[in-house]
This record gives structure tokens, C-alpha cells and sequence, in this order.
């Protein structure tokens, strides 16, 4: 085992909400100074206090899960999990606690990258410390947490890059519409007709946001026989480290759906030769809204769901329905993919939960610059669909409206959605250097004082989660 003093882990803290506030109670090293104690529970702690869930919780299950926090002033970044620990006489029958690891900034690649493996030794901590009735067996706990920590990080030897290198793959039979999507969802049009059968394999760089700590490389595979036969010759080059992979199937091409299977089939069964587990969005494509209700192809669809499911068992899958006609499906899917690659997703959803329980917001969106869809929260599932699909033209009308100097204010309102009362703002927010946009819909009386109200706070935290969204 590696002296701890040469391991990458430089720090380890239980933190708890007890009657004195946010409390490190049990922390390695032991000469820790109190300060920086003191900022992790406060930090972590409050992040996980603004939880509805947690308010009302009932059980233990409502709060558990991960995130990194970035604690700049310490130069440290944390992998941090919240939980929840019974207690019949706190508020809401629990005490909120976080158990957060902590690294060098400069180290940050290392969660991302053992993220599977520290959420098991890490969670299976946590269920001890829920369970644990007195501070000794705590201390055990966490001590036992550490020497794994350790042991973990011993064969570790390489230093780490500063960049996440992320891998995604667009594969798919070929005109089965992966370039297109991919022009469409930059909303490159122009491109669309242009586009050319893909020779090889077409990368290319996404960004999330303008500076982001990570390279995402997206691998856009040519589909056609002698290309496909390549990719999957070369399995070992192409399946590497690969961190999200989209399927895409052509549903209106009726004689291929068989072949489609059977190469969805070969690349599943080639990720688990090498042990590769991504997320896998499945786009059934081609569903153009004029068509995508008639009764071959719903027939279709269902047939291909059940297919999937059955092969990519041991996989994480997500399938949506796709059409370039139809912009909102393709951000959609895009989304969604990109938010699995983020460890943060989890607490974001959480930060938009409780701004929109403090402001009486029934649904609230947060797209970035492009129009991604970073991390959404919706009460009432019926205005969803309605409030989603309208959000890339608030965008754009917002971006209209400025250009032209039409607004007065930073955001837009319209009233009037089904009744009078129920309203939809799209306001431009500011997160350090970024920008984002919120989509809120509000069911109830509008109070524009208290959205300005607790904008400040909501920004602020998103902007230590931004930092290491991804
Ligand atoms: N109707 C319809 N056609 C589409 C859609 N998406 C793409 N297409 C058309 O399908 C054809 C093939 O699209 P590509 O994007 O080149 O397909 P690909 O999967 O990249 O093909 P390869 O590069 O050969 O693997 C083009 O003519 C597109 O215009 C869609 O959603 N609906
Ligand atoms: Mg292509």
C-alpha cells in the first residue's frame, strides 16, 4: 500500500447537520485545520439542505447520490455523496450528512474517471454510517473507507492529464441519419442537404459550455459495409474508453430493420468482450411527424423496443423517437445523452427542484447557449412536452428580440398558456462566465420580485457545479 502521504487522496470528511450546523465530525487527516473542515460541511451540507425531497423525507432512499464540487480556495476538488440518516427527532425524521473525498484541482481527471468504482466503496461506507450508533464506530467506518481509498489508489501511478478526454460514438447503419442529426442539433441546416455518405469515421468537438475542463470528441461512424466491418474489426481503437454511444435506426427503411438488430447486436456484444459499460441512447430515426402515428410504423417501433431491450440487457439504454423535421426530438435525445456524462446531473436537478419550490414554479428548464437542455425539473408532467418543445423558440425569439434591441428587460413573458394566470418567462441568467437560459412555467401568481429574489443564490451554486459538471 502507498504512504499516504504520496496518495493521490488528500483528504476525507463525514460531515452531518446536527444542532450546531453543518459539522465535520469525523475527518482524515486528523491535523486538518478547522477552517477547511468547517468549509466542506458547510458546503456540501448546504447544497444537500436545499433538497425538497429531504424536507419532507419520509425514508432514507429519497436522498442518495453523488456529485464533484470544486473547493477552489483550498485547491481541492471533492466527490462528495449526500445521504440521509433516520432520525426520529430531527426535522423531517433525518439528519442530512455527506461523506466527501477529496483531491488535488490538478488531479480532477481521476473522479471522472473511477467514478464507477469509488461510488461503490463510498456508498457501501455511507449504509454503515446510516446504521452506526455511536462516533467510535463511525471513526471505524471511516477509517476502513480510507485504507481502501488507499489501497485503490496505490496502483495508480500515472499522473493525471488535466482534460477529461470524452469519447462519444454515433453508430448505425449507414443512411440511417447520424450526420444529419449531428449537423441538425448545431443547427448547421445548410449542411443537412449537403451531407455526403461518411467515409470512415467524421470527429468532431462538442462543447457544453465555452471553457470546459474536458475534450469531447464526438466520432461520427461512416455506416456503410466495407466501414462498418472496419469499425468492427477494429473494435479495440474504436470501443476504447468510449463514454456514450447513440444508435441510430432507420424505422421508415422497413427491409433493414433486421440488419440494423444484428449490427446493434455485434456492437453490443463487442463492448461487453471489452468490458466497456457507456450509456447508450437509441435514436429510432426517421419518426417524421406526419407519419410517425400510422400503424406500420408504430407496429415497427414496437417491435425494435423490444428487440433492444432484450440484447442490450446488462446496458444502461434510453430510446427516444428522432426526426429532423422535428428539432426538438433530436435536442432531446442529444440531451440526454450529454447529461449522462455528467457526475453533477443528479444536483442540478436538485437546485432546480428548490428554486422552483421557493419561487412556485411548476416546471423549470436550463438550456446552455446552444440550446442544450443542461438539466430540467417538471411537476406536473402534462405541461412537460408543451413547455419543452417551445423553449428553443423562446430561445430564439430571445435572441431575435435583443438583437433587434426589442427588450426592454432581460427576459420574456408570455401569458395567456391555456388560461390567463398560467405564464411562461424565459430569462437570460448569468453563471460567472456563462451564459445560460432558464425556462420557467408558472401556474400560479407570477412574482417577478422573487425570481430576482433567489436568482443570486440559485446562480451561485450552479457555478461551483458547472465548474465540474463535466
Ligand atoms: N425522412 C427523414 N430523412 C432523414 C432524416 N435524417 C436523415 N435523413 C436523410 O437520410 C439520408 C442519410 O442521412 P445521413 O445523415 O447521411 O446518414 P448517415 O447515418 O450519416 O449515413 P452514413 O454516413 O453512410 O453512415 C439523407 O438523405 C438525409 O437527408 C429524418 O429524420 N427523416
Ligand atoms: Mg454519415
Amino acid at each position: 500500500m502507498s504512504k499516504p502521504e504520496n496518495s493521490i487522496i488528500k483528504s476525507v470528511v463525514l460531515s452531518l447537520f446536527n444542532d450546531d450546523g453543518p459539522t465535520p465530525i469525523i475527518y482524515w487527516p486528523e491535523t486538518m485545520d478547522e477552517s477547511s473542515r468547517l468549509l466542506i460541511a458547510m458546503k456540501t451540507i448546504s447544497l444537500l439542505m436545499g433538497d425538497t425531497v429531504y424536507q419532507n423525507g419520509t425514508s432514507t432512499e429519497d436522498v442518495n447520490y453523488f456529485g464533484i464540487l470544486p473547493f477552489p480556495d483550498l485547491k481541492l476538488n471533492g466527490l462528495t455523496y449526500f445521504f440521509l440518516i433516520l432520525d426520529p427527532s430531527a426535522r423531517g425524521n433525518a439528519k442530512a450528512a455527506t461523506i466527501t473525498v477529496l483531491i488535488d484541482e490538478d488531479d480532477r481527471v481521476f473522479f471522472y474517471e473511477n467514478m464507477k468504482y469509488l461510488r461503490v466503496i463510498i456508498d457501501s461506507a455511507a449504509s454503515k454510517v446510516q446504521i452506526a450508533k455511536t462516533s467510535e464506530e463511525n471513526k471505524t467506518i471511516m477509517g476502513e473507507l480510507k485504507d481502501e481509498l488507499f489501497e485503490f489508489t496505490s496502483e495508480i501511478k500515472d499522473p493525471f492529464s488535466l482534460f477529461r478526454q470524452i469519447k462519444i460514438l454515433m453508430t448505425g447503419l449507414d443512411r440511417a441519419g447520424k450526420t444529419s442529426f449531428l449537423h441538425a442539433v448545431k443547427k448547421q441546416y445548410s449542411e443537412i442537404i449537403k451531407t455526403l455518405p461518411t467515409k470512415g469515421v467524421a470527429r468532431s468537438e462538442e462543447k457544453i459550455f465555452e471553457e470546459q475542463n474536458s475534450t469531447i470528441s464526438v466520432w461520427d461512424l461512416g455506416g456503410q459495409k466495407t466501414y462498418r466491418e472496419k469499425f468492427l474489426e477494429q473494435r479495440k481503437v474504436y470501443l476504447y474508453n468510449v463514454d456514450l454511444l447513440f444508435f441510430f435506426i432507420d424505422i421508415q427503411d422497413f427491409a433493414r430493420i433486421n440488419e440494423s438488430v444484428e449490427l446493434f447486436t455485434k456492437v453490443v456484444e463487442s463492448l461487453e468482450e471489452l468490458e466497456e459499460y457507456p450509456p447508450i441512447v437509441i435514436c429510432l430515426n426517421k419518426c417524421d411527424p406526419d407519419i410517425k402515428n400510422t400503424d406500420d410504423i408504430r407496429s415497427n417501433i414496437n417491435k425494435i423496443i423490444e428487440q433492444v431491450n432484450e440484447i442490450s440487457e446488462p446496458f444502461f439504454i434510453k430510446i427516444f423517437e428522432t426526426s429532423i423535421f422535428d428539432g426538438f426530438s433530436l435536442i432531446s435525445a442529444y440531451s440526454y445523452g450529454l447529461s449522462q456524462l455528467s457526475p453533477n446531473r443528479k444536483l442540478f436537478e436538485n437546485q432546480l427542484k428548490h428554486f422552483a419550490k421557493k419561487i412556485n414554479s411548476d416546471a423549470i428548464l436550463l438550456l446552455n447557449e446552444n440550446g442544450i437542455i443542461l438539466s430540467n425539473f417538471s411537476e406536473s408532467g402534462i405541461s412537460e412536452k408543451v413547455f419543452e418543445i417551445s423553449a428553443p423558440h423562446f430561445q430564439t425569439l430571445y435572441k431575435t428580440f435583443k438583437e433587434f434591441k426589442l427588450l426592454k428587460q432581460d427576459f420574456l413573458i408570455s401569458s395567456g398558456i391555456t388560461d390567463e394566470s398560467k405564464k411562461i418567462i424565459f430569462k437570460r441568467i448569468f453563471v460567472e462566465k456563462y451564459n445560460l437560459y432558464l425556462l420557467l412555467f408558472m401556474e400560479k401568481d407570477l412574482n417577478l420580485d422573487k425570481i430576482e429574489k433567489n436568482l443570486p443564490k440559485l446562480s451561485k451554486n450552479l457555478k461551483d457545479l458547472i465548474q465540474t459538471y463535466i
